[in-house]
């Protein structure tokens, strides 16, 4: 069992932590039976709602399999909580409707700053506060000043389906999808297997208890299930919330069963037997004491600023949370307060979901081109119409490589949704297929670089496919210079990435052996190069002349080819020119290279651009003991 690093809330009395004293094999099949659901459900609940694993996966099955066994052998010992009753019943022919006995809301959306300044506003004034006086440009006026600024709860908004459980006398007795708010759907075979939800809560449970909460999945979670439906043939998920709602919309539970489903409760339904708290985050602090799971990221903050200082923070660590989140909401903390303030047609007057940019939106391919990194993988693009996705306007989106596009069938004119999250670059995660256009085109890979015209080799066990330009691709230039020049290699000292630039953008540097060819002026000419400088660098690619064919070899830059091979390399040839005529047979003969490092020397040998190099190089003086 691995932990998420989340944390649901723990209640304030925890669960002890240690596996209590057995129960002696003698006690009766009752008491065992009993027992043994005590044991797995506290297990259950450690795992799934605390993050917290106390017993190795095996122990857990033994004792799993033993209340099956009791069961079956005693069948009037079986309980609906029972843990074995959550793996799934039979498959349903239609869901049923459920009528909620409280309406389930929606939430009014804001934006930007001004839509909380104004929610804020709304909400002091509609309490009676005196920050109905503040000027309406002076954003942070006296509705914050403490003694008068309202007290809200503050939350993540959750990007997965909206739930509603209702527990008798702590039972788990159904589980509702929201619908259009009046009705849902009785989805309660299938949230029966969601562990991280309780069949039966703990301590004393009201009468009639309806949690509201979002039904998710964490992200892990989710690349798992996506791995193993790709590895089954089968069809694979847009993003977490797509997984989500598709296990749950399943008729066969035991479907539902196998998908890594979570949940965190937020709100609260009809209850019975028991006085609603004053309080919205005391109710949360009510829910983990009953053992639902709870999101810890939570805060009881005051005021428009308190609201904005959540927001911001939540949304610097928005890509690190292990579930997506599509914004925050803020919830009047009193609720008498909530009540005083109402609603208007279905949203509740007293809360606001303040939304994050969207990091997933459809737009259209209108080309696809293919870039050259700097080591010659060839990623092809797509030349997108520009939308605004992730916070920023986006023109790209890489498709990582040719087998991608393939598998997510992505043609030129085909309507795709981008995902930018983060800082990551913005990736084509699917195809709206429905809205495929007639003279949709497939993309064909070409077979040779755009850069500098060498031909693409893609190995056969490799995804990414690489231009064989080397030390002439204009694209690898750079790389290949830096590589060069580097302390291991020919160890030109003052040949860094900002000389390195300029020196192959202003045309003066093609390959290494340019580097030779350069005098003083050329380089004080550059920008931010002292003529100390210069000087100081040209001394040191002089030095660099006398060296040795390990080092040599290695400076070449052949993929594959690091530091001990090109030493294996030197030592087996001793001359350069019994590399440079040396077959792949001969190749192999080498200590410790194998078919795929004698592959690439070879084709990088082949290319005559790069003899010619190597060439230069020997002309300009670069030599060494043989
Ligand atoms: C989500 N989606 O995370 C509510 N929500 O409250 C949270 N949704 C909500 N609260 C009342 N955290 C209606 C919806």
């Amino acid at each position: 069992m691995t932990a998420r690093t989340q944390g649901a809330q723990a209640p304030a009395s925890a669960p002890a932590r240690v596996s209590p004293e057995k129960l002696p094999a003698d006690a009766s099949p009752s008491a065992r039976a009993q027992w043994l659901r005590d044991e797995l459900e506290r297990n259950s609940y450690l795992y799934y709602v605390l993050d917290a694993p106390t017993i190795p996966d095996a122990e857990y099955d033994a004792l799993f399999r033993e209340l099956q066994a009791l069961e079956a052998e005693h069948p009037e010992l079986l309980t609906t909580d029972s843990p074995t009753q959550r793996v799934g019943g039979a498959p349903l022919a239609a869901f049923d409707s459920v009528r909620h006995r409280l309406p389930m809301l929606s939430l009014n959306n804001g934006f930007d700053d001004e839509d909380v300044v104004n929610f804020d506003r709304r909400c002091a004034q509609g309490l009676g506060r005196t920050a109905s006086a503040a000027p309406a440009d002076d954003l942070f006026s006296a509705a914050d000043a403490a003694e008068n600024s309202v007290e809200y709860a503050c939350e993540l908004k959750f990007d997965g389906l909206a739930m509603s459980l209702r527990y008798e006398d702590g039972r788990l007795v159904q589980a509702a999808t929201r619908g259009d708010g009046e009705t849902g759907e009785d989805v309660t075979a299938n949230v029966r297997t969601i562990k991280a939800i309780p069949l039966k809560l703990r301590g004393k449970a009201p009468a009639v208890l309806e949690v509201r909460g979002e039904v998710f999945m964490y992200r892990a979670d989710f690349d798992r299930l996506n791995a193993r439906q790709a590895e089954a043939g089968e069809k694979t998920f847009v993003n977490p919330r797509n997984a989500a709602a598709g296990s749950l919309r399943q008729l066969d539970p035991r479907i539902t069963a196998k998908r890594p489903l979570s949940f965190f409760a937020y709100g609260i339904g009809e209850l019975q037997g028991a006085d609603r708290p004053a309080m919205h985050s005391v109710m949360l602090d009510g829910f983990a004491e009953l053992g639902l799971p709870v999101c810890t990221e939570r805060r009881v903050v005051k005021g428009a600023q308190g609201l904005l200082s959540f927001y911001r923070e939540i949304g610097e660590r928005r890509d690190q949370l292990p579930y997506d989140i599509d914004g925050v909401v803020y919830k009047v903390n009193a609720i008498a307060e909530q009540e005083q303030l109402g609603f208007v047609s279905r949203a509740p007057r007293f809360a606001l979901a303040h939304k994050f940019p969207a990091q997933e939106m459809t737009t259209t391919v209108e080309d696809i081109e293919v870039q050259v990194g700097r080591t010659g993988a060839i990623t092809p693009v797509a030349r997108l119409a520009p939308v605004f996705v992730g916070g920023v306007t986006v023109t790209n989106a890489t498709l990582h490589n040719e087998d991608e596009i393939r598998r997510k069938d992505v043609h030129i004119g085909d309507t795709v949704i981008v995902r930018r999250a983060g800082d990551v670059i913005p990736e084509v995660v699917a195809v709206v297929l429905e809205r495929r256009p007639a003279d949709a085109r497939a993309f064909v890979m070409p077979t040779a670089c755009p850069v500098c015209g060498s031909h693409i080799e893609k190995l056969e066990d490799e995804a990414i496919a690489r231009c064989t330009g080397g030390l002439i691709c204009a694209a690898q230039r750079k790389q290949a210079l830096l590589h060069f020049a580097q302390r291991r290699a020919m160890d030109i000292e003052g040949l860094g990435d900002k000389v390195v630039d300029q020196l192959v953008d202003q045309g003066i540097v093609r390959t290494p052996a340019d580097l030779y060819k350069l005098g003083v002026a050329k380089l004080a000419a550059l920008d931010r190069m002292a003529d100390k400088s210069a000087t100081n660098l040209i001394a040191a690619i002089e030095t660099s002349r006398e060296t040795t064919l390990n080092r040599f070899i290695f400076a070449l830059g052949i993929r594959h080819v690091g530091e001990a091979t090109a030493k294996d390399l030197a030592r087996h040839f001793g001359k350069l020119d019994n590399l440079l005529v040396a077959g792949e047979a001969a190749l192999l003969e080498v200590n410790d290279v194998g078919p795929v490092v004698a592959q690439s020397i070879a084709n990088f040998l082949g290319e005559s651009h790069n003899v010619e190099v190597i060439e230069q190089l020997r002309a300009a003086g670069v030599h060494w003991p043989e």
